[in-house]
């Protein structure tokens, strides 16, 4: 899966994002409509519920045909994406932030084909880019967009002020990173002609899909706009 996934319509979901309803069924919308790759992030569930989100997430996506097209990976959880794949389910890797596991440990645990992606700190993140070994690491995940209240943490610094990325920003994180970037935060189908300008290699959401009232419509809208169709 390593040399072939594809991060231009990534999903990122646990049970806490989807009204209540069940994971899977916004992962199979989500992957009809075009989505390319999930991330199971359940930030409040115990490893045996991450294990069978993760198993039923896989299942939807081969009931499509398409385990070999999208990716699925898990947040944080190493021990999970061990777990599950010695159970037989088809973990494509893990992602990581900077304060995790590192992706080193990661790659030497999962071996050369899986997928390992880093979530970039928001301080220095063109430095990083630069600088990092990245011989590990497939795909920077970079944020936030916009402040967002599904992480609110997400690019708070040490005074408690927001910092979001803008598209020049990302346009030069683009030219400088070895590998693939994928961009969220508060990501909405409006961003999307922009941030497509940057050249980065996708958008990641949770909210615009996993808490529409349809997340077919709102994920194949977001599909067509990413697409420029
Ligand atoms: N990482 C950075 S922001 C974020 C994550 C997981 C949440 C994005 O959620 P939303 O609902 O798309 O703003
Ligand atoms: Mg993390």
């Amino acid at each position: 899966m390593r040399n072939q996934f594809d991060l231009s319509a990534y999903l990122v979901l646990g049970p806490e994002n989807t009204g209540g309803r069940p994971v899977h069924d916004v992962i199979s919308a989500a992957v009809r409509a075009g989505f390319t790759f999930i991330q199971i992030r359940a930030k409040n569930s115990d490893a045996r519920e991450i294990i069978a989100l993760t198993r039923a997430a896989a299942d939807a996506i081969s009931a499509q045909g398409k385990s070999d097209a999208v990716a699925l990976v898990i947040n944080d959880r190493l021990d999970a994406v061990l777990a599950a794949r010695a159970q037989g389910i088809k973990a494509d890797g893990v992602h990581v932030g900077q304060d995790d596991i590192p992706p080193d440990v990661c790659r030497r645990y999962l071996g050369a084909d899986a997928i390992v992606g880093l979530s970039a700190r928001t301080t220095a993140l063109i430095d990083y880019a630069e600088t990092c070994d990245t011989s590990c690491i497939d795909y920077f995940g970079a944020s936030p967009l916009h402040a967002t209240p599904t992480k609110p943490e997400a690019g708070r610094i040490a005074t408690g002020e927001i910092v979001t990325r803008s598209f020049e920003e990302l346009a030069q994180l683009h030219r400088v990173s070895p590998i693939p970037v994928v961009v969220g935060g508060g990501v909405k189908a409006a961003d999307l002609p922009a941030l497509r300008e940057t050249g980065v290699e996708g958008f990641f959401v949770v909210s615009a899909v996993a808490d529409a009232p349809d997340p077919y419509d709102a994920a194949a809208e977001m599909v067509r706009i990413w697409r420029g169709l």
